[in-house]
Formats: structure tokens, sequence, C-alpha cells
């Protein structure tokens, strides 16, 4: 599993928010593990922490570029990366895993819905908070 799924397919080059919407429907249906229509805790840092090479649990920019060098550029993985970096301490670990959990699940019910996810995913999209979203 990619660090940050729906960015990488993101990059998919499209400006269409229903295309967008799928995408992350999809995406959302990669982290749900269990298939039980809920992303918890355990399943969204499973996301993360495949990158976690050396089992340190932190993924480092360097752990990150070698896990993921097939599938983006380094230029956007090291985006990806600062992205996911909340605390910008160079490593992403489960505090920062957890800012961006508690972003995604506005009714704080400690589960990520397909909703919660898709209403998140298409803000970064609209806001363009991200580079790898592209223009
Ligand atoms: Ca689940
Ligand atoms: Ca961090
Ligand atoms: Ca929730």
């Amino acid at each position: 599993m990619k660090l940050v799924v729906f960015l990488f397919v993101c990059t998919v080059v499209s400006s269409e928010i229903d295309v967008w919407s799928n995408i992350f429907r999809e995406n959302f249906s990669q982290m749900d593990k269990n298939s039980d229509g809920l992303v918890e805790m355990s399943e969204y840092s499973q996301m993360f922490l495949a990158a976690d090479v050396n089992g340190d649990g932190g993924v480092t920019l360097n752990e990150y570029l070698k896990t993921e060098a097939l599938v983006e550029n380094h230029a956007t993985l090291t985006e990806d990366f600062h992205f996911n970096d909340h605390n910008k301490d160079g490593v992403v670990n489960m505090v920062d895993i957890r800012l961006q959990f508690n972003q995604i699940d506005t009714n704080n019910d400690d589960k990520i819905e397909q909703n919660e996810f898709v209403v998140y995913a298409e803000n970064l999209v609209k806001t363009k908070g991200h580079p790898a979203f592209g223009k």
C-alpha cells in the first residue's frame, strides 16, 4: 500500500471532480482491509508504515523514496512526504498519522467513513493544497 494512496492516484490527470470521487472511493476500499466500510486507525496507519523498512515506527524520506520509487518521481514523492509529515520533524510516524486521521474523521468517532474520506480528499483537490494534485 502506498504512503498516500489517494495522492498518488490523483496524479492521473483529470480535472473532473466526479472522476476524482470515484478514484477516492476506490482508494478508500483499498485502505479498508477488512471491508467493513470503515477505515480504523490500525488500517490507516498500516498504509503509511508499510514504507517503514527498518521497523522503527517511523518513515523517513529515504525509506519513502525507496519504497515508492517505481510509483512516482522523486519530486512528487518528496512533496507527498512533507505533506504527511505534519509536525515537520523529518519522520512520518504515528504522531503525524494520528493528526491526519483526526482531520479526516470529522465526526470524531475514531473511524473514517467513506464519505469523510471523499470529502477530505475532494477538498484537497479543490484547494490544490497538494502539488501532487497538479493544477
Ligand atoms: Ca475496516
Ligand atoms: Ca513527523
Ligand atoms: Ca468518522
